[in-house]
């Protein structure tokens, strides 16, 4: 089966959430704000895989996400970053935004590779929003959403022209006299 043109979602890992917490030692009475930032949420990330020649893998999958940061925690100690959710697709495929029409890549260079969605950022922790007159912030950030879309993939390996006969009128013939390829004419 060649299939050429396929609609699939993404999504981009939302970035973890800033935390709301406090030093708590035992002689440091009142310690201050110690909220880590959240991590960033992975990208999606299309990359040219010169193994791959068709898009029939993407019909049994339609919806890609890449992770989430992890939220902050206390102690400044922050999210970890999710990982990049990266795509195979054969040398040859043109990317639209469904929505648009545009052209968002054109992948055609052994392993090139273009970020499709951005991760969300992190939230940052309370212990970036203390100042002379705040020194116990009771907030923090959120975790921006990661980015969202539908693309269409299009193969432009696929053929501009194609030559339609019964079996055994000339076709082979016809195409190894106005061009270059040698295909196997025989009765
Ligand atoms: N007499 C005659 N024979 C032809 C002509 N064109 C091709 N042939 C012969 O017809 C046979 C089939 O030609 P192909 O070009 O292989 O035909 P095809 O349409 O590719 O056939 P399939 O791929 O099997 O569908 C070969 O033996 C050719 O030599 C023509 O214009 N006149
Ligand atoms: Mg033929």
């Amino acid at each position: 089966m060649f299939v050429d043109r396929i609609q699939i979602d993404v999504k981009a890992g939302n970035g973890g959430h800033g935390s709301m917490a406090f030093r708590r030692e035992k002689y440091v009475p009142n310690g201050g704000p110690a909220g880590g930032d959240g991590g960033k949420g992975g990208d999606v990330v299309f990359k040219v895989d010169s193994n791959l020649r068709t898009l029939v893998d993407f019909r049994y999958k339609r919806k890609h996400e890449a992770p989430s940061g992890g939220n902050g925690e206390g102690s400044n100690r922050s999210g970890k970053a999710g990982e990049s959710l990266i795509i195979g697709v054969p040398p040859g495929t043109v990317i639209f935004n469904k929505d648009t029409g545009n052209i968002i890549a054109d992948l055609t260079e052994i392993d090139e590779q273009v970020i499709i969605a951005k991760g969300g950022k992190g939230g940052r922790g309370n212990q970036h929003f203390a100042t002379a007159t705040r020194q116990a912030p009771h907030f923090a950030e959120g975790g921006e959403k990661g980015q969202e879309l539908t693309v269409v993939l299009e193969l432009k390996l696929l053929a501009d022209i194609g030559l339609l006969g019964f079996p055994n009128v000339g076709k082979s013939t016809f195409l190894s006299v106005v061009s270059k390829a040698k295909p196997k004419i025989a009765n």
